[in-house]
């Protein structure tokens, strides 16, 4: 495709309530998608977080049981909770009037271990050069060792910039950017405006952001965000809650956040 793509990441911290289970947060969804500039249509990919829908239903229903019928009911269930909420945010893409197409991750994506094992994503760059928005999603997924577990889609991003040679991924979340520490528990923390792989690791990571992630919160984003500059693409973490900075990041404009690059 070119470096030319971009790709979305909406964190389940802004597009659910992450501690009410089953709930949208429609409002900053909408004014997301309504911010959206129509000149990346056909080299833009949004990936969405599990929020309050996979995440809750992920620690509720255990992939992990000890019954195969219970694990597989289990697993359908937090896969019903993840088609809920893509409906809900490819709804609102539609309205702001993007050409969004959802995709499902299960469908393309085989897990080993826990972590991405096989992912067929080809026709993600066949969608983009029909000129459509595809919207995928962290999921539950079949799992080659362990029979089922959860692919998040910060991983999923990853995987899509090396197939992709994505240009940049604009990480949307409810702080600034990253900071020295969690800026929920600690009032000295402050916003890291550039950040270079070197520097990645000076980064104190208190915890993960709320009771039930169960893909590892912002420790185990840095992670990939590490190997998606690797890559060679440069990664923006905003404030999902200003549209704008959103908008502005998808540009490769200056922006209130943290730039990280190689
Ligand atoms: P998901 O990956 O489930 O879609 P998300 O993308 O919204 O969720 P989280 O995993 O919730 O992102 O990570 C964002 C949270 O990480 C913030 O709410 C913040 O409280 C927490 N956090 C912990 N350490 C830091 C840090 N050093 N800098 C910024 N945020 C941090
Ligand atoms: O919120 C997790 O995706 P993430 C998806 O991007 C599920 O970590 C099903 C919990």
């Amino acid at each position: 495709m070119g470096r030319s793509v971009a790709i979305l990441k909406l964190g389940g911290s802004v597009i659910t309530y992450k501690d009410l289970p089953l709930t949208p947060n429609v409002r900053a969804i909408r004014n997301i998608a309504k911010a959206i500039p129509r000149d990346v249509v056909g080299r833009l990919v949004v990936v969405h977080g599990g929020g309050s829908f996979g995440h809750w239903a992920a620690k509720t229903y255990s992939l992990s049981s000890e019954d195969p019928f219970e694990r597989a009911a289990n697993f359908s269930v937090i896969r019903w909770a993840m088609e809920s909420l893509n409906n809900v945010i490819t709804k609102l893409l539609i309205e702001a009037g993007l050409p969004a197409c959802s995709l499902q991750t299960s469908a393309l994506v085989v897990n080993k271990s826990g972590e991405i094992g096989e992912a067929r994503l080809e026709i993600v760059s066949r969608f983009l050069s029909m000129g459509l928005i595809p919207v995928m999603f962290g999921d539950a997924v079949l799992d080659s060792e362990a029979g089922f577990s959860i692919a998040s889609g910060d991983s999923l991003c990853a995987q899509l910039v090396e197939r992709l040679e994505a240009e940049r991924v604009v990480f949307a979340v409810d702080v600034d950017g990253v900071y020295t520490s969690d800026p929920k528990t600690n009032p000295d923390a402050q916003l890291v405006k550039d950040l270079s792989v070197s520097s990645l690791s000076d980064i104190e990571i208190r915890s993960a952001s709320s009771a039930y992630d169960v893909t590892g919160g912002m420790i185990k984003k840095l992670e990939e965000i590490l190997s998606v500059v690797k890559k060679g693409a440069v990664v923006y973490v905003v404030n999902g809650f200003f549209p704008d900075r959103v908008r502005d990041a998808l540009l490769g404009r200056k922006v209130i956040g943290t730039v990280i690059r190689r």
